[in-house]
């Protein structure tokens, strides 16, 4: 089993987006682990996206993603780091195909609604920068058999 990190970011919350993209990963079989609504900080979008650091996007990027309250979602699955990277469809909104969410969502590369980790390595560090382990909660869904 795999856990990703996922950020609903600040266009998603003001587009009143939650509960179909939250709905589309719950259909798809990935199981709830830690979710939390917050305000993110400079800091925290800072670390959350160091590997751009000094790129032409990043002063414009951290702006948007401290511009108003995000969601944090751990969801655990089998595959769930590429299952959710599907879903989320390519960076540009304009180039994502129909059926996934920014190319049902958006047209905008920067305002493009979700993250999701793209390695279960960056998953793991993603994780750890949002969320306390007492956050986080394990349990045993009872139809894990038929999810696979
Ligand atoms: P995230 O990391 O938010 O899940 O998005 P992606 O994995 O799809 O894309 P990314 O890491 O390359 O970019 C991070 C973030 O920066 C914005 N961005 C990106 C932007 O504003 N201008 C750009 O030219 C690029 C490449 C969008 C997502």
């Amino acid at each position: 089993m795999q856990r990703t990190l996922v950020l609903l970011k600040p266009d998603c919350i003001q587009r009143r987006l939650i509960g179909s993209l939250i709905q589309r990963f719950e259909q798809k079989g990935l199981r709830l682990v830690g979710m939390k609504f917050l305000q993110p900080s400079r800091e925290l979008a800072e670390k959350h996206y160091a590997v751009h650091k000094g790129k032409p996007f990043y002063e414009s990027l951290l702006t948007f993603l401290t511009s108003g309250p995000a969601v944090a979602i751990v969801w655990e699955g089998r595959e769930a780091v590429a299952v959710v990277r599907e879903m989320m469809g390519k960076t540009d909104g304009a180039k994502s195909p129909p059926g996934t969410i920014r190319g049902d969502y958006g047209i905008s590369v920067q305002n493009n609604l979700i993250h999701g980790s793209d390695s279960t390595e960056n998953a793991a560090m993603e994780i750890n920068l949002w969320f306390a382990p007492n956050e986080l909660v394990a349990y045993q869904p009872v139809d894990a058999s038929w999810i696979g």
